[in-house]
């Protein structure tokens, strides 16, 4: 008997190609499918020749790798530089590109005057005015509102100088805060406990926390999945992941990959079988996420290994080896995971 699933399936593939669909082309394959597909990028990458055309041709949105964080729009008190974050947005703009934002509030990476001031007086400007300060200034399909508020372990909220000043209602005033500043831009709660490895406490507590927020009516959209997989590592579970994306739909919220990249640290030293089981990961990953009407994005965290950071593994380091997390090596050649992404959006079912 031929299920309905397998049904729907083989009808997708026999589907024809539009003509706009490029299938060399993540975001046409994408698009095809219903969602966007897009990559963190830096301004250092644009100064890259080689590199924006790959972009422009695979990615239709950009999220700033570290342009966006506290520590780079407001390094001294009251005076926002948004020069980096204007390259990336006018880059985006110019080239047809949609921007998403991350991140607004974060224990991380913000600058040093911040913690003294929040902790000199309760003063609530220095977590609304920021949010209302960028979310005025770019048109964003969607923003990481507070990015890891999480225990890893799911114990309970990460300590930080905004739990500090201002109690777990952080969270609630920075949602207020940024609906108020931009009604349009879909607002993400994101983290990275959620998909990868045996994490149930993480779930739980994830859940928990969205559902508080639903139940005090702060105005959450989406949850974003960063989506940083390990091929050697804590594999994804595909069950627990697909349970877990079916509660966030029945609440009703959108799920985005924010951050999708797939670490080999740990592999053989053979390359190939490195490359395969990151395709491997991937494909397990992406076959759950998308098989879920909720899921409305998928952004890798870069799109390349050209730029990123040296390996801790000594032998790797001693090779010349770098972290090789993306889709594209340092040579700007497709990787088996670039593979396992385009057939991974090229067999999900299309009847959302
Ligand atoms: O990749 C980002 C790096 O360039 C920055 O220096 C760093 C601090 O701003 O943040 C890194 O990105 C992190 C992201 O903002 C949140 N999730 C984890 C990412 C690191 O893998």
């Amino acid at each position: 008997m031929i299920t309905r699933r397998a049904a729907l399936a083989g009808a997708g593939a026999l589907a024809v190609p539009t003509q706009a669909q490029d299938l060399r082309s993540l975001k046409s394959i994408a698009a095809a499918k219903g969602f966007v597909f897009g990559a963190a990028a830096a301004t250092y990458e644009l100064k890259d020749a080689d590199y924006p055309p790959l972009l422009l041709r695979q990615a239709s949105q950009l999220v700033p790798e570290y342009e966006m964080k506290r520590n780079v729009l407001e390094p001294r008190q009251g005076q926002h530089d948004f020069s980096a974050l204007d390259l990336l947005w006018n880059f985006a703009r110019q080239n047809g590109l949609t921007m998403r934002g991350h991140p607004l509030v974060w224990y991380y990476a913000n600058p040093p005057w911040l913690k003294p001031a929040l902790q000199a007086r309760r003063d609530e400007t220095l977590l609304a005015g920021h949010i209302d300060a960028v979310l005025k200034r770019y048109a964003l399909s969607s923003v990481d509102v507070v990015n890891e508020a999480i225990l890893p372990d799911g114990t309970g909220l990460r300590p930080s100088l905004w739990l500090d000043a201002f109690g777990p209602g952080y969270i609630d005033m920075a949602f207020h805060a940024a609906r108020a500043a931009n009604p349009k831009t879909r607002l993400v709660y994101n983290d990275f406990g959620c998909e990868q490895g045996p994490n149930d406490r993480f779930r739980a507590a994830q859940l928990k926390l969205l559902d508080g927020l639903l139940a005090r009516k702060v105005p959450l959209d989406a949850l974003g999945l960063q989506g940083h997989l390990n091929a050697f590592g804590k594999a994804v579970d595909q069950k627990k992941l697909r349970d877990f994306l079916q509660e966030i739909h029945d609440r009703g919220l959108a799920i985005l990959v924010t951050e999708l990249d797939v670490d080999d640290t740990g592999g053989p030293s053979d390359i190939a079988a490195r490359d395969r089981a990151v395709a491997d990961e991937t494909r397990r990953f992406l076959d759950v996420v998308l098989d879920t009407p909720a899921t409305v994005a998928v952004l890798t965290w870069n799109l390349t290994d050209r730029y990123a950071d040296p390996p801790d593994e000594a032998p790797l380091k001693a090779l010349g080896w770098r972290y090789r997390k993306g889709p594209y090596d340092a040579r700007l050649a497709a990787k088996p995971m670039w593979d396992a992404m385009a057939q991974a959006f090229a067999g999900r079912r299309i009847a959302y």
